[in-house]
This record gives structure tokens, C-alpha cells and sequence, in this order.
């Protein structure tokens, strides 16, 4: 076993649980030149934070997440809370000398995100390592993408086209949660979808957006929230267009009202050689089309499973497919490698900022509504 290091994470709902884990399994499966050591879970009620302790293997626990991270065992903070506290926990994790690995999107404002890539940044000149889970850069075949982007084989990307449908919402009964709240969330469906998708086109083209058109709905205003009604304060779909720096174009929807689609985070990139599209309902799957390969070719489908394929040679043989909870683990990998070679992880809290930019950038243009153009009874 390589040297331990303590991980103390907050949080312990869906990301908990997940993230949990991934720091249980990740030394079993790679090698990791540190062994995490689950030292402590960070949670309000006393009573859930020590029942998820015992469930998912944590050592000890704290009712107050300053408690966790000024603890002498605890030498990386993993933040799983909702986005109103990222900025405060990370900040004060950084300054304190622990490594920080914290949930999407990074902040819920850019005022946030900036000062948290600054503290990064210098703490980054001290030896202290940060990263944002962005999980979707570690599934197999969306790395594989990347990788095939990288080597040239669909040439200069000229079409970006991602959507990232759920559906858990299309009722109108469905109750209130944090995350159809602004002051907790920061934003709906585009903070939590769309910020992978955006994410993920930036990763797989190596490219950045520059500047977008949007349009986003909330279609239900108010749902059932305890005994009365609550207010939904943010968006419940966001559609916008995109451009890239390479001038390359982009179209991005994120929405929970896509009826029938569980959890369809879709990614196509059409190069001038070649295309590429993957869905996460099929995985471990990634389409290729190769201009190269003559009129009468047509889309292959790669199954994602062979050892020389990303992550996948620390796993199962050809064939024996992976799951959500991997790219966890992917991700737990690439960090611990990161902190115990001393070099700065990606995504880093920077890309996490430029994350954020875009995501403002399309709730401003939404509100202007200065790229649309009304159809009205005359034309
Ligand atoms: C909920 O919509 C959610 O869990 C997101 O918060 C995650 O980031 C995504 O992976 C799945 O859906």
C-alpha cells in the first residue's frame, strides 16, 4: 500500500454516496501513489452524517464543515454540498493547506468562481492541488473522443451539438428541492446539465466557447413544498447557440422536461474529416464516421471496452461493461496521481471559472433576449 492521505468530504447525499465510493475503491484498481484513507464526513444533522458514516465507511464525523477541515487527519477536502457553499469551503480548505476537489459547477456566480481560481492558483505556487468534478471527462469513450480529436482523425471541428436531457421533473406535482432554488443552486438545469455539456464539448474540441445566444423557460412556477407552495427561482430548460474560438459552431440544450430521457447527456462533434457522437444511456459506446473510409461508409460503433482504451485497462476484460459510479473513480484516480506527483490536475478550478463564464454568459443573453428576434403578425 502506497503512503495514506485523509480525505474528509462534505456532503453526503448523491454526490456523497458516489464519491464514497470512488475513495473506497480507487487504490483497488489503480495505481494511485497515495491511498486514501476516508478519515471524515461533514454534515449538518448529527444523526443522518453518523448513519451515512457507518454506510459508506467513514471513520468520524462533523457537524461543522470548518470542524472537518481544521482537522490534523484531514489533508484533502472533497466538497458534495449544493453550490452555495463551494466557494466558502474551498476557499478556507486552500488557505488552510488541504487539497480541494470540489462538485460542479464550481460556484453559483462568476464573483465566486473568480476567487476561487485565484486562491487556487495560489496555493498551486504552495504544493496545494485543486480540481472541479466535472465525472463526464472520465468516461471512456468521452475521453477517447478527446483523444481522437487530439490525433486529427475528424480534422477542424466545425459542429459542436450537445444536449444533456432528463426528465424528473415533467410532473408538476413533483415537489421542491434545493435544487430548483437560486439562492442554493445558483442556477437549474443549466448549472447542473448544462454545465457538463459545456464542459464536455470544451474538453473533447480542446476548444473554448467565445460567445453564446440563449433562451431559457421555467415552466412550472411553483410546486408542492411540505404542507404549502413553493417558488421555483430558476430555470428549468436553457437552449442556446454557441460559438467557438476555432469558429467552429455549437448548439446546447439542458432541460428536465425531456420526457422518457432518464439521463441523455449527448455529445456529436462533426469535423471536416469526420464525426464523432456519444450518448450516456449507451456508455461504454462511442460512434465514429470516417470521411477516409470512402462513400460508402457509415457510422461505426466502438465498444469502449478494450484495455488500451481510456481508464479501461485498470478494469474487466473486453465486453464487461462500465457504469456511472466509474467515472467517479476515474476521477478520484487522476486527482490522488495529480497530488502525489505534484502537478496541477485538470480540470482545474480555472477551466471550473471558464465554466461559470459561459453559464452567466447564457443567463445574460437570456434576459436581454438581444439575439431574438420576435415574430410578430407582419412578417
Ligand atoms: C441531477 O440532475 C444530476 O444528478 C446532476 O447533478 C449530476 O451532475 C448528473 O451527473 C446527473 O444528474
Amino acid at each position: 500500500m502506497t503512503e495514506e492521505i485523509g480525505v474528509g468530504m462534505v456532503g453526503h447525499a448523491f454526490m456523497g454516496a458516489v464519491h464514497s465510493h470512488a475513495w473506497r475503491n480507487v487504490h483497488r484498481f489503480f495505481d494511485v501513489p497515495l491511498t486514501p484513507r476516508l478519515a471524515v464526513l461533514g454534515g449538518r444533522d448529527p444523526a443522518r452524517t453518523k448513519e451515512a458514516a457507518a454506510k459508506y465507511g467513514w471513520a468520524a464525523v462533523e457537524t461543522d464543515w470548518r470542524a472537518l477541515v481544521a482537522r490534523d487527519d484531514v489533508h484533502l477536502v472533497d466538497i458534495c454540498t449544493p453550490g452555495d457553499t463551494h466557494a466558502e469551503i474551498a476557499l478556507a480548505a486552500l488557505a488552510a493547506g488541504k487539497h480541494v476537489l470540489c462538485e460542479k459547477p464550481l460556484a453559483n456566480t462568476v464573483a465566486e468562481a473568480e476567487a476561487m481560481a485565484a486562491a487556487a492558483r495560489e496555493a498551486a505556487a504552495r504544493g496545494v492541488r485543486s480540481m472541479v468534478a466535472f465525472n463526464y471527462r472520465r468516461v471512456p469513450a468521452i475521453a477517447l473522443a478527446r483523444r481522437l480529436v487530439e490525433e486529427g482523425r475528424i480534422g477542424e471541428v466545425r459542429h459542436v451539438r450537445a444536449v444533456y436531457l432528463q426528465d424528473w421533473l415533467s410532473d408538476p406535482a413533483s415537489p421542491m428541492t434545493w435544487r430548483l432554488r437560486k439562492e442554493k443552486a445558483g442556477s437549474g438545469a443549466l448549472g447542473d446539465l448544462g454545465a457538463h455539456i459545456v464542459d464536455a464539448a470544451q474538453y473533447v474540441t480542446g476548444d473554448l466557447i467565445t460567445g453564446v445566444g440563449a433562451t431559457t423557460e421555467t415552466f412550472v412556477r411553483s410546486r408542492p413544498d411540505g404542507d404549502g407552495v413553493g417558488e421555483v427561482t430558476v430555470d428549468d430548460a436553457a437552449v442556446f447557440l454557441a460559438r467557438f474560438s476555432s469558429g467552429a459552431l455549437g448548439t446546447f440544450e439542458a432541460t428536465r422536461y425531456a420526457l422518457g430521457r432518464k439521463n441523455a447527456m449527448r455529445l456529436e462533434v462533426n469535423g471536416t474529416r469526420g464525426s464523432l457522437a456519444f450518448d450516456f444511456e449507451s456508455m461504454n459506446e462511442l460512434s465514429v464516421f470516417s470521411a477516409d473510409d470512402g462513400p460508402a461508409a457509415g457510422f461505426r460503433r466502438i465498444l469502449v471496452t478494450e484495455a488500451d482504451h481510456p481508464y479501461v485497462g485498470a478494469w474487466w476484460p473486453p465486453g464487461h461493461l462500465l457504469g456511472y459510479e466509474h467515472t467517479f473513480t476515474h476521477e478520484a484516480a487522476d486527482f490522488l496521481t495529480a497530488v502525489g506527483d505534484g502537478v496541477d490536475p485538470a480540470p482545474s478550478f480555472a477551466d471550473g471559472l471558464r465554466v461559470q463564464r459561459v453559464l452567466a454568459a447564457v443567463e445574460e443573453s437570456a434576459a436581454q433576449r438581444s439575439t431574438w428576434t420576435t415574430i410578430g403578425e407582419s412578417r
